[in-house]
């Protein structure tokens, strides 16, 4: 699965808050892709390698819980990912649907 996901972190690996200067809005192009979920910079092209930030911001789904994001008001079609190793995105959608099957997809893994 892919598409656009916009990223907000909430708290880092130790489970403690994201600090001031990390905790702002950014546009990803996303890739599900086995039990990693890629945020790239740009849109995904089969026959390049990822570069290093590209790794850096990939995220691994495994054990990870994706929720609705229900204590979230400020924007629409936000879900919360809580990774097994304490960290907690927040990841708005563009729609509704696309929300869901970013839920849905995330939790089969
Ligand atoms: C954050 C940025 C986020 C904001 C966050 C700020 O600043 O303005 O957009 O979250 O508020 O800390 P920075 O880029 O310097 O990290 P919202 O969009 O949800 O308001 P927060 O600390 O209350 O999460």
């Amino acid at each position: 699965k892919h598409g656009i996901l916009t990223r907000k972190s909430h708290a880092d690996m130790d489970g403690k808050r994201t600090p001031r200067g990390r905790r702002g809005w950014k546009k990803f192009y996303a890739v599900l892709k086995g039990m990693i979920l890629y945020l790239q910079k740009d849109e995904y092209k089969p026959d390049k390698d990822l570069s290093e930030v590209d790794l850096k911001n990939a995220v691994r789904v495994h054990h990870a819980l994706a929720t609705r994001a229900c204590d979230y008001s400020k924007r629409q079609n936000v879900l919360k990912l809580k990774t097994s190793d304490w960290r907690v995105f927040l990841l708005q959608a563009p729609s509704e649907e696309e929300m869901m099957s970013w839920i849905f997809r995330i939790n089969l893994v």
